[in-house]
């Protein structure tokens, strides 16, 4: 019979060989022992064909072995102290945010679970400043923010009255926000962390960037850290793990992701029937990363190193968290019971132990000593990124209160009893009489606890976290860069994307300039046409080129290199974006202002990514994004899923986001070249959005007119007025992007067979004629009786007579939303409804915008204002050759 696991002579010989290794071990350190190992399998290979089952996980222990552990460099016991007061300050203004406003919500259990491992960092790891003036910048879990302000007062940043006006921004002085955002407090908050999934990516992006800085010479390397610290629910979001083997093949040794494995999410628990800690495990190994795993407290330290046999930590990976929670709830008896009584072996380990001791085993993330060794292993690491999964119990402290119990995360309101008793296991000098307020403490600045923590921030470099502006104001581009595009193509066709493209090159040839410039695209690069940046700038990557790319021979061959300036990110448009928000928040984060231009398919921007380019608004980017193949019938042939109606309408929502759609070279040039002035000379708080088409068309010279420079950047200015001054039938046409050339073509059949003299309007940007007439009007309403303000799109048409007809490539609401402020009847035409694969010309007709349906429409308007018979109309319809039964392309 052959020997079991549970044989005593196997146990014996187990044992002998492992006492061998600790053997080895002890004289030959680690690397010696991990290479006898390595021998040890492959010699088992060799001569017997033994195949060691493949695991992703390591056993449910913690990396670090307590002997390896980094010696703990403070006073344990005031740093307790001081996150005590943290704890507690952190679940006052929680309470008392709703005692004083039922419903204001705010969450005290992420904090209360993450509490040792945030100040531990703040303590010995968080760099405000290197020596080298390089620092660390942090992703702090949004949620977590009540414990982040706490902090904040304990260290005299944050007064008393900011606190109590938690989630009430509005009162006077001024509240604090509920989750981090840079738009509301861009002082304090960098990040804007709460929409779940996107800090981790942009974490990883960050990192990268930090890396394309220093190997293209923009930044020096100090070794400042990325560090992102993120829930375990939140680790399902797609975006959190999308992006994560980018960080490892980039060997992003200045990023460390801290994900808080309280077992929890909102709901409930995060893998009940599963082990959160080992799927992450898993998941991050196979991806190479460096995992650190925080599971268990200094107490299970003995246990761990008797269970000679490994039967103790066997059992610790067999109980799912569903059954860890109960733990965490229930006695010490019934942890004992429950945990160790499946084997008497295991029920002997812990027989020295009172019930009481067993329940107050620490986890490793509530344990300091452990969280160091991980976070200091972390920082030393090299050559990967590194994840630390640190175990903690959700609600840790507040008890009956709900300590890991699954209404936890919405817990906001502690009776007497329980404040009562937070308070004395976290020894808050609080009296019994006052406590039913939950008043907020903090030690004078002359305590011991103040004057430790002021002291650990000092050595740091400065408070965290902390926004400002690093960079100074950019000097201009030479105007030159722009004006070529002013004077027009000659009859020669180009579409606005080579425009764009020919202006980027232009910027990125800048001598002294043009190393900011930053072009990020999603491999399209092709596609618009940009190739030949390839050769000009070089593709960045973090190695070089270690390969002789196919198309050397040629003259615009793929060019990969360390100082690449074209960030190919591959086909991700979140990562594309991840990469524009580093570029455009550097002028803040690192002092540099790089000027990224993120070129994309304009159907994957806003409606893939629009959570995404939120957060880059609140997070005062700068920077354009540029949506090509725009336009639902000027991308011929791609069809539903490629043809781009509705970006415009979807860009409407963002309050600092500029978005336009030129039709004409010089408007771009000019809108750009405004652009680059109001972000990075005048320092605006404003991100732009362009879209380009590639429709090859003849580009016109810029009109004379000193208000035509003003009229592109506002939205509205007369591109060509009609020929025919004795006209008794007039119209005005607006046109937008490509389509601007039917209404062309419109103005030219208007005339010349109906008799109607139209001006033709370039709309640059109905988002920004909207804005501006909605502020007049809301200023007209608060100050009656004064001079009443004009909206400029109302003012520049005062003269302008006929019915109004605005032709777009997107949906009809576009134009629409401006109704009310034009002086006149007007028509929309746009494209609402599913695209199609075919040509623009049949793709204009499908959706009514092209040439013949503008006549139609003008002259419908004409009719309804009795200028003409309803019979010239009916005639128009056929001789334009509409079908009047055609489908509805909105609903079709
Ligand atoms: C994208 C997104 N979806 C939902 C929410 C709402 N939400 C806030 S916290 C939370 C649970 C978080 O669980 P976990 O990530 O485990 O963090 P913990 O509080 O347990 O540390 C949810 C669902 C959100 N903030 N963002
Ligand atoms: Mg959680």
């Amino acid at each position: 019979m052959s020997p079991t696991e549970t044989d005593g002579l196997e146990v014996l010989e187990t044992r002998e060989w492992v006492d061998s290794l600790d053997y080895v071990l002890e004289k030959g350190g680690p690397n010696r022992a991990g290479r006898l190992l390595q021998q040890l399998a492959l010699h088992a290979r060799r001569e017997a064909g033994i195949n060691l089952p493949f695991s992703a996980t390591t056993p449910y222990q913690n990396t670090i072995p307590s002997r390896q552990q980094a010696p703990f460099p403070g006073s344990q016991e005031m740093e307790r102290r001081i996150k005590s007061l943290v704890r507690w300050n952190a679940l006052a203004m929680v309470v008392r945010a709703n005692k004083k406003q039922e419903g204001i919500g705010g969450h005290i259990s992420t904090f209360a679970s993450a509490a040792t491992l945030y100040e531990v960092a703040f303590n010995h790891f968080f760099r405000a400043q290197t020596e080298t003036g390089d620092r660390d910048v942090v992703y702090f879990q949004g949620h977590a923010a009540p414990g982040i302000y706490s902090r904040a007062y304990l260290e005299g940043r944050i007064s008393k009255e900011k606190l109590q006006n938690f989630r009430r921004e509005l009162k006077p002085g001024g509240g604090l926000t509920s989750y981090p955002h840079p738009w509301l407090m861009p002082e304090f908050w960098e990040f804007p962390t709460v929409s779940m999934g996107l800090g981790p990516i942009q974490a990883i992006y960050h990192a990268r960037f930090i890396k394309y800085l220093e190997n293209r010479g923009l930044k020096q390397s100090t070794g400042g850290k990325v560090w992102a610290f993120l829930g375990d629910g939140e680790m399902d979001e797609p975006e959190s793990l999308g992006s994560i083997t980018l960080a490892s093949r980039e060997r992003l040794d200045n990023l460390i992701f801290v994900v808080n494995c309280n077992l929890q999410r909102l709901d409930g628990p995060v893998r009940g029937n599963g082990k959160i800690i080992q799927e992450l495990e898993a998941i991050f190994r196979g991806a190479g990363w460096n995992v650190i795993k925080c599971i268990w407290g200094s107490d299970w330290d003995a246990l761990i190193q008797n269970d000679r046999d490994g039967l103790l930590v066997k059992r610790l990976g067999e109980v799912s968290d569903g059954q860890y929670q109960k733990y965490f709830v229930e006695s010490g008896a019934y942890f004992r019971q429950n945990q160790f009584g499946t084997d008497p072996r295991l029920l002997k380990m812990v027989e020295h132990l009172s019930d009481e001791q067993l329940a107050r085993m620490r986890l490793g993330g509530h344990d300091p000593i452990k969280v160091h060794a991980a976070f200091r292993a972390a920082v030393d690491h090299t050559g990967q990124p590194t994840i630390v999964l640190a175990k903690t119990i959700k609600g840790y402290g507040l008890g009956e209160a709900g300590e890991g119990k699954n209404i936890t995360h919405q817990q906001k309101k502690l009776n007497e009893e329980e404040l009562e008793m937070f308070r004395s296991r976290f020894g808050i000098p609080i009296p019994d009489d006052q406590l039913h307020d939950a008043p907020f403490y903090r030690p004078a600045d002359d305590s011991p606890e103040i004057k430790y923590m002021q002291a650990r921030r000092e050595q740091l470099g400065g408070y965290m976290p902390q926004r400002k502006v690093r960079a100074t104001p950019m000097k201009p581009f030479p105007d030159s860069h722009f004006e070529e595009f002013h004077k027009g193509t000659d009859g020669r066709e180009v579409s606005t994307t080579m425009v764009f493209v020919r202006l980027l090159a232009k910027l990125l040839r800048d001598p002294e300039l043009g190393k900011f410039i930053v072009p990020i695209v999603p491999d399209e690069a092709r596609t618009f046409g940009m190739e030949a940046l390839f050769r000009q700038v070089g593709i960045y990557s973090s190695v070089g080129q270690n390969y002789e790319p196919v198309d050397m021979d040629t003259l615009l061959y793929y060019k990969e290199a360390k100082n690449g300036q074209i960030l190919e990110e591959g086909i991700t448009e979140a990562g594309s974006m991840c990469s524009l928000i580093a570029a455009g928040t550097a002028y803040s984060n690192h002092g540099i202002n790089t000027i990224p231009f993120f070129i994309y398919y304009s159907m994957f921007g806003f409606q893939r990514i629009g959570d995404l380019i939120w957060a880059a608004a609140d997070m005062r980017c700068r920077g354009f994004l540029i949506g090509g193949t725009a336009g639902r019938t000027t991308l011929a042939g791609e069809g539903l899923q490629h043809q781009d109606g509705h970006s415009h309408v979807l860009a409407l929502p963002v309050p600092n986001l500029h978005a336009y759609d030129p039709a004409f070279a010089y408007e771009i040039a000019i809108i750009i070249q405004d652009g680059i002035k109001r972000m990075y000379i005048d320092g605006e708080s404003i991100f732009y959005y362009l879209t380009v088409t590639n429709e090859p068309l003849p580009m016109p010279e810029m009109p004379a007119g000193a208000n035509v420079r003003e009229g592109i950047l506002k939205g509205l200015y007369r591109f060509k007025t009609s020929a025919k001054s004795d006209a008794k039938l007039r119209a005005q046409l607006f046109g937008s992007g490509t389509i601007m050339f039917e209404v062309l073509k419109a103005q030219q059949i208007l005339e010349e067979k109906y008799g109607v003299a139209a001006d033709v309007w370039s709309v640059t940007s109905y988002k920004e004629l909207y804005r501006d007439a909605n502020d007049c009007e809301r200023w007209n309403l608060l100050h009656p009786g004064e001079a009443a303000k004009i909206p400029y799109v109302t003012q520049t048409l005062k003269d302008a007579s006929g019915p109004f007809i605005a032709a777009s490539d997107y949906m009809k609401v576009l134009p629409e939303s401006l109704a009310k402020w034009v002086p006149g009847q007007l028509v929309t035409l746009g494209t609402d409804g599913f695209g199609r694969s075919e040509s623009r010309a049949a793709l204009r007709d499908f959706f009514e915008v092209d040439a013949k349906h503008i006549v139609l429409a003008t002259l419908g308007a004409l009719a309804r204002e009795n200028k003409i018979g309803t019979d010239v109309v009916k005639k128009a319809v056929q001789d334009l050759g509409i079908n009047p039964e055609k489908a509805n392309p909105a609903v079709s």
